[in-house]
């Protein structure tokens, strides 16, 4: 008779573990939280301040390229946003928020160290058919990206373009 409520119960479980395993990375933000507050893209958010959720898919694409659909997105300076990202592909890719030097500078780190995993708050690494999300407060105005940087990747057109409207800081 309890063997019948076992599998509902352990089914419950693992989706547990695997939110607390989506939580852990929002987790990693209060090691890198100086680095975080440092970065001109913006810093790690709060759950209870997101006011939207952008959905992006990473994929290849026909011709060959690979994409972020969509590849450009506005926000505005002080907006709080879920990034809710779903790797739609057949390859390994990864979301990267930064400015356009520093993801360039990584890059070629990942030419180097192609298996070096990212423990950072503005970057999530899936596996095809994986989602996950980023919660971002895109503290200052201005242009910045998203792209993979897996080897190869940035080149075959994995790089979308961000651009932040400078709010007056008035209430
Ligand atoms: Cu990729």
């Amino acid at each position: 008779m309890k063997s019948l409520f076992v599998v509902p119960a352990f089914a419950v479980l693992s989706a547990t573990a695997a939110l607390a395993a989506g939580s852990h990375s929002g987790g990693h933000g209060h090691d890198d939280a100086s680095k975080g507050s440092h970065m001109a893209v913006g810093e790690a958010g709060k759950a209870s301040e997101v006011t939207r959720t952008i959905e992006v898919e990473m994929l290849e694409a026909e011709d060959g390229k690979m994409i972020f659909k969509p590849d450009r997105l506005a926000l505005k300076q002080g907006e709080t946003v879920r990034f809710s990202i779903v790797n739609a592909g057949e390859l390994e890719h990864e979301f990267v928020l930064d400015n356009k030097a520093r993801n360039a500078e990584h890059k070629e780190l990942m030419q180097k160290f192609p298996e070096m995993e990212h423990d950072d708050p503005n970057a999530v690494r899936l596996k095809p058919g994986e989602s996950g999300e980023i919660i971002w407060t895109f503290t200052n105005g201005g242009g910045f990206e998203f792209a993979c940087l897996v080897p190869g990747h940035y080149e075959s057109g994995m790089h979308g373009e961000l651009s932040v409207v400078e709010q007056p800081a008035t209430n």
